[in-house]
């Protein structure tokens, strides 16, 4: 049995962000563990064509790293991948994390006051970690979820979800089915469009496409944000601000976005001319309800005569094809899956197992899904979530709220370690009370009148998943770890 301090879960950005926290606050005893073969997590993972960020390359990175070189405002997922790898191997990170080492179960041992953690990797087989505190970095877009079609395992050509992209199988000139238009098939579907023989999009909910401002960085601008001190943190500012104005409208005055309304049918109207397909694909629901999308190639794409949108609903796969519930039966040589994540339902919730013998998975499937400040939970001692509950946004950077994350795990770190304190859990009370503020914030969001179902929303329809209003009101209410919510141990009392 291995003993360390930190055990972090995950290396996606928030798992490397923990990692380079605990490093910079002189925490250097910790490991990281990921089951894939490389920093990333979801950027490691979707490696879809098209993939890109819908969220501007100066804003989705670490505030502490920021990074010149940006080749274009909304950054490719290579690019992205590349920019981590580099602050990867700047904090050395390599020496500290275990790849293709998965976590089978992490379970919180109460005589021990540790959490005890069973891995399995090919090369080290089955392992177990003993440590003071467990950091779940997992990402809440990681489980792909394969939608619950009849007769899909049957399917005999080729099928994978577009964050496990098979890019062994050539598409080009084939017949290929686009299962789901959420914010990664409106990114695949453009560059398949101009390769493929023909192509279905089965679109279940249409969703609001806004045009994108892309576009690549000149030589000058790259030089500005190199040579002139605070350009590029000017910027990022502008971006920011401009991103929480949005937010405003989202949560507190949804009709502030009705104009988006105006420019996503303009973007209907420039792209497709045929009115039928036009009517298709046409939302029924208000703007900001589901993730708004942004592209100029989508509805293009769609327009193509290579390309019919299909609403009738699926109803079973043959070996051969899909067919609609109107009976039509179409053949297809390729099936792409675009159908989301397990987010409030992940797997990886199974696996942590708390104080009462009871998973993460069991107590919010009972209770809903909740945490204090997105990043603790009653029943959970000594552990830290990453994107937890009421912490992922709709319209702006998450490396925003993960750094807001970060400073309270450090100031929790420091706080404990300087009041010699073994074990803290937040007080069951005020996780509560915490969570009906959340959620009376949530009543007035468009996510909630918006008119629309989206994975925003758990089992019982709650949006758990959605930090209400401004981020720098998370990044105030993170600030600082505040000990009178938790209910602590000594190290004195531990002894005796
Ligand atoms: O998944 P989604 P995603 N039959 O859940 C449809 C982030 N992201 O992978 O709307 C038929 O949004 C489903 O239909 P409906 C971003 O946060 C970021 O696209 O539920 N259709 C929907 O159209 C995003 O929100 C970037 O009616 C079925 C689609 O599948 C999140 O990832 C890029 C179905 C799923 O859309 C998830 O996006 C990509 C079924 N049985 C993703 N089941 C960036 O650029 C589901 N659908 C940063």
């Amino acid at each position: 049995m291995n003993d360390v301090k930190v055990a972090v879960v995950g290396a996606g950005f928030s798992g490397m962000g923990a990692a380079i926290t605990l490093r910079q606050n002189g925490f250097d005893d910790f490991v990281v563990l990921d089951r894939g073969s490389d920093f990333g997590g979801t950027w490691r993972d979707n490696t879809y064509p098209g993939a890109a960020c819908d969220v501007p390359s100066h804003l989705y990175s670490y505030s502490f790293e920021l990074n010149p070189e940006w080749s274009r405002s909304f950054s490719k997922q290579a690019e992205i991948h590349a920019y981590i790898n580099r602050v990867a191997d700047k904090y050395d990170l390599h020496s500290r994390t275990r790849f293709r080492t998965e976590v089978t179960d992490a379970r919180w041992d109460e005589d021990q006051n540790r959490w005890i953690i069973s891995t399995d990797s090919e090369t080290d087989g089955a392992q177990q970690i003993r440590a003071e505190i467990l950091v779940g970095a997992i990402g809440p877009l990681c489980e792909p979820r394969l939608p619950d079609i009849e007769g899909i395992e049957g399917f005999e050509g080729a099928i994978f979800h577009s964050a496990r992209w098979d890019h062994e199988t050539d598409l080009t000139g084939k017949r290929v089915a686009v299962i789901g238009t959420g914010a990664s098939a409106i990114q695949i579907i453009p560059e398949l469009a101009a390769k493929v023989g023909h192509m279905d999009v089965y679109q279940r909910t249409a969703p609001w496409v806004l045009p994108r401002a892309d576009r690549e960085y000149t030589a000058l601008e790259h030089w500005i944000f190199k040579n002139v001190p605070g350009a590029q943190r000017l910027s990022r500012t502008g971006i920011y601000l401009a991103h929480e104005l949005v937010s405003y409208g989202l949560t507190h005055r949804p009709d502030v976005l009705r104009p988006a309304h105006a420019i996503g049918r303009a973007n209907i109207r420039r792209g497709i001319a045929d009115p039928v397909k036009r009517k298709k694909v046409t939302p029924q629901f208000k703007v900001g309800c589901k993730r708004i999308l942004l592209s100029n190639t989508y509805y293009p794409a769609l327009g193509q005569d290579n390309v019919d949108v299909v609403t009738d609903g699926i109803a079973k796969v043959t070996p051969t094809g899909i067919v609609t519930k109107d009976g039509t039966e179409r053949e297809i040589d390729a099936i792409v899956v675009a159908t989301g994540f397990h987010v409030t339902d992940s797997p990886g919730f199974e696996h942590i197992v708390g104080k009462d013998g009871e998973s993460l998975a069991q107590v919010w499937d009972r209770d809903g899904m909740a945490a204090y400040k997105g990043s603790t939970i009653h029943g959970f001692p000594n552990m830290f979530l990453m994107i937890g509950p009421a912490t992922g946004l709709g319209h702006t950077s998450m490396v925003f709220m993960i750094e807001s994350q970060l400073n309270y795990l450090a100031d929790w770190l420091k706080t404990v370690q300087r009041n010699d304190i073994t074990r803290t859990e937040v007080r069951a009370d005020v996780q509560r009370e915490y969570n009906r503020e959340v959620q009376s914030t949530l009543e007035t969001s468009v996510w909630e009148n918006g008119g629309c179902s989206s994975w925003y929303k758990d089992k019982f329809g709650n949006i758990t998943t959605l930090w209400p209003g401004f981020t720098f009101n998370y990044r105030k209410a993170t600030k600082n770890f505040d000990l009178a919510a938790y209910e602590t141990q000594r190290a004195e009392s531990a002894r005796r």
